[in-house]
């Protein structure tokens, strides 16, 4: 239940390319957001385990497979990923994107 790296550091206006390889035996995802959305997120995904969601910001990665996102920081901050999948989040599943000025 661990992201690595768990810490990422980026320049405003970048675009990185995550790629994502899953050596565990269940399904993680990896979803991008400030701390407050994930934790909305988290909390609705709790309360109904069987929803499904799919955006840009998110990715899911089976047990075993890859996956990978393309996204461009355009706001400068601090940011989060997280598995929101229930009991990880909870289980510390997140990283932080630090999003400096150019
Ligand atoms: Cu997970």
């Amino acid at each position: 239940m661990r992201f690595s790296p768990d810490r990422i550091e980026v320049r405003l206006g970048e675009t990185i390319r995550f790629v994502h390889r899953n050596v565990d035996n269940v399904l993680h995802e990896m979803v991008i957001g400030t701390k407050w959305a994930l934790h909305e997120h988290a909390e609705l995904m709790t309360k109904f385990p069987g929803m499904e969601h799919d955006a840009p910001w998110m990715t899911h990665v089976a047990p075993g497979g890859m996956s990978e996102i393309n996204w461009t920081f355009n706001r400068p901050g601090r940011f989060e990923f997280a598995c929101l999948i229930p009991g990880h989040y909870q289980a510390g599943m997140i990283g932080t994107i630090i999003v400096s000025q150019a």
